[in-house]
């Protein structure tokens, strides 16, 4: 194994009006509510107890462990939220709340490295005993990823040391030593926190580790199998779906389509994908592969939702993506973003790219209101209220979002998303400096040692020009990698006015401008964005004769508070004329589509359930906002896919 880190991390401020809103609105709102959450000081959510499970664990207070078996990752989550807030907006206040969080968790933390509340508190001696229910590696994945972001963020080493006896205990229980156990995690987390965490300290054996994790899962003989029958327990496991439901059925270089659990699975797929890129080996290079091109051209849905069964929270099968009954589980598609961005690490194709920019914008962002109080756990593509409330099979969409969660993983999950959505725009390899993503920043590199800055500047997304300051700290020379995307149907670039050769300088849809760059060299860019009308593939039997509208990367849908109730009776016909329009005041500021449209003539009392008169139409405008911005009015019916015709 090589164990090189091909990448190097930039440093980058995201400053623009779409973004920078949403960070804003994480760093003043979600970030202190959801610590309210944490200490259960929320009067209308329901009680999270997290913090007190950590005081309890420390011997600090009485009581009993409550919550769930991973309530303390949600602690985690927000404490690598929080990290990266403190990257870009020093806040001391928040330092000293989220310092004493962390003095708190090394005083629950167990003298030879442990650390689970749920175990400390109430099964002291029952510890890895139930690893496929019990989420002790879970744990400690994102207690891990908080502490190496922590680190990043403020040098501080406190929370790292933590987490590293932590990993180190961890790494003495776990192996392919006669010793040690041979068992994985029951939900995949800790295999790509692992690898944070050698990328940070370079210690071997926490890579190793993470990939003994991915190369023992579903081995036989089968250890959760071995595990079960040592506890007794013959319970059949998960229905259908038995041990697909943790991606352990079979050996993961035998999978080639993703199965079960969504939000397990993508984790997984984001370390296979990094273990890919920095072992070079092909086992794992493929398998990443063939499960990209599984989830993200047979079983996602425009939004970037993942996860199209309720039953299990699980991937279903392939082209069966209902609009009305699907989970897409706000953390499967976050989970989506982290593996398009490790696919991005292992080879540089624009197509990761657009995923990562689909989820960013549609149905991540989906999961939370504008306002930063309320959340989606499930983000369907179609909502009727009233059929919620009446068919068990809808019972798990909401049609309004929520204030809290039972099972909190999805908020603080989208927190520590957005406060780190400027680690995804670009990427720095060899000498070359690549731009996945547009959006307003400034960024601070390396590359051939010397010190360049990015300036970007653009109104992205809802226009799509974007001006690109390069500053070398000395002249430089060295390749500047351009994403076109892959919605864009004509681009064109010019460096300091003039026109530059798109065509001859593609390549997997990035330009490769290779150039001595000077201060100040302004590159200008500029994307034609459209209205376009997407059909699905004619497989997908929901969407058959439905049209959705996308603009540049946002995905629209039609809400009952613009176009009246009964949205099934209404079609967009194929030669419609559609504007797009600015509108300042409308959901923070966003791009509306309308139109003329049909709309199945009124339907009076009397009308037959069932007749053969002729169905008549009439005209209508109807107006379509971004999807990620429904419900944040009036709740109500909503649709992304809309009839093509009626008649
Ligand atoms: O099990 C931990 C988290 O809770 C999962 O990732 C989510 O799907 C939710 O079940
Ligand atoms: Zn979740």
């Amino acid at each position: 194994m090589k164990g090189h880190a091909k990448d190097i991390k930039p440093k980058v401020t995201v400053n623009d009006r779409f973004w920078k809103r949403k960070i804003e609105v994480v760093q003043k709102e979600v970030i202190p509510y959801q610590w309210k959450a944490l200490n259960d000081q929320l009067s209308d959510a329901k009680p999270s107890h997290a913090i007190r499970n950590f005081k309890i664990a420390a011997g600090e207070e009485e009581g009993e462990f409550y919550g769930k078996v991973f309530q303390d990752s949600d602690v985690a989550k927000w404490l690598e939220a929080v990290a990266y807030s403190l990257e870009t907006l020093p806040n001391p206040d928040l330092e000293t709340i989220a310092d004493e969080v962390i003095d708190l968790i090394g005083r629950a933390q167990q003298n030879d490295g442990y650390l689970n509340t749920y175990y400390t508190i109430k099964e002291p001696n029952k510890r890895w005993t139930n690893l496929r229910d019990n989420h002790e590696l879970y744990v400690s994945g994102h207690l891990i990823e908080a502490a190496v972001a922590y680190y990043e963020a403020t040098g501080k080493k406190k929370f790292l040391n933590i987490m590293c006896k932590n990993a180190d205990y961890i790494t003495s229980v776990f192996g392919p030593h006669k010793h040690q156990i041979q068992g994985y995690p029951g939900h995949q987390e800790i295999e790509l926190a692992l690898i944070k965490l050698y990328r940070i300290t370079n210690k071997d054996a926490y890579l190793q580790l993470s990939k003994f994790f991915i190369e023992q899962r579903g081995k036989e003989p089968h250890y959760f199998k071995l595990e079960a029958k040592k506890r007794n327990d013959d319970r059949p496991f998960r229905g259908e779906l038995k041990y697909k439901y943790n991606q352990s059925h079979t050996p993961v270089f035998n999978q080639t389509e993703a199965v079960g659990h969504a939000v397990r699975g993508v984790y997984m797929y984001t370390a296979i994908a990094e273990l890919a890129s920095i072992t070079g080996d092909n086992t794992f290079i493929e398998t990443a592969k063939k499960l990209w091109n599984n989830v993200t051209k047979k079983q996602m849905y425009l939004t970037g939702g993942i996860g199209a069964s309720p039953f299990g929270e699980a991937f279903s099968t392939d082209y069966d993506l209902p609009n009305d009954t699907c989970y897409n589980e706000t953390c499967a598609s976050i989970g989506l973003v982290f593996w398009a961005n490790r696919m991005l690490q292992m080879e540089k194709k624009a197509e990761y790219a657009d995923v990562l920019e689909r989820v960013i914008y549609n149905g991540t962002i989906s999961g939370m209101d504008l306002k930063g109080n309320k959340f989606f756990y499930v983000n369907p593509l179609e909502v009727t209220p009233e059929v919620i409330e009446n068919r068990h099979d809808h019972k798990h969409v909401k049609p309004e979002r929520q204030t809290w969660f039972k099972t909190a993983c999805c908020p603080p999950n989208l927190a520590r998303m957005v406060t780190s959505i400027g680690k995804h725009i670009y990427s720095v390899e060899d000498q070359q400096l690549f731009i996945h993503l547009y959006m307003g920043n400034e960024g601070e590199f390396i590359i051939n040692g010397t010190p360049v800055s990015i300036v970007q500047k653009t109104t992205y997304p809802w226009e799509a020009t974007v001006e690109i300051e390069v500053s070398p700290a000395q002249p430089n020379d060295f390749t500047l990698a351009l994403r076109i995307p892959g919605w864009c149907q004509h681009a064109t670039i010019t460096i300091q006015g003039e026109v530059f050769n798109i065509a001859d300088n593609l390549k997997d849809g990035y330009v490769y401008i290779r150039r001595n760059w000077k201060e100040n060299d302004l590159i200008q860019l500029h994307f034609q964005m459209e209205v376009q009308r997407i059909r699905s593939n004619p497989k997908v039997r929901e969407n058959v004769g439905k049209v959705a509208l996308q603009r540049g990367p946002i995905v629209y849908c039609i809400e009952e508070c613009d176009n009246g109730s009964d949205l099934h009776g209404i079609a967009l016909p194929s030669d419609a004329k559609l504007s797009a329009t600015y509108d300042e005041n409308l959901l923070n500021g966003v791009v509306y589509i309308s139109g003329e449209g049909k709309r199945i003539s009124e339907t009076s009392e009397k009308e037959e359930l069932y007749s053969t008169i002729p169905m008549t139409t009439n005209k209508v405008e109807l107006k379509a906002i971004p999807y990620y911005a429904w419900c944040n009015r009036k709740p109500g019916e909503m649709r992304v896919w809309i009839n093509n015709q009626l008649q």
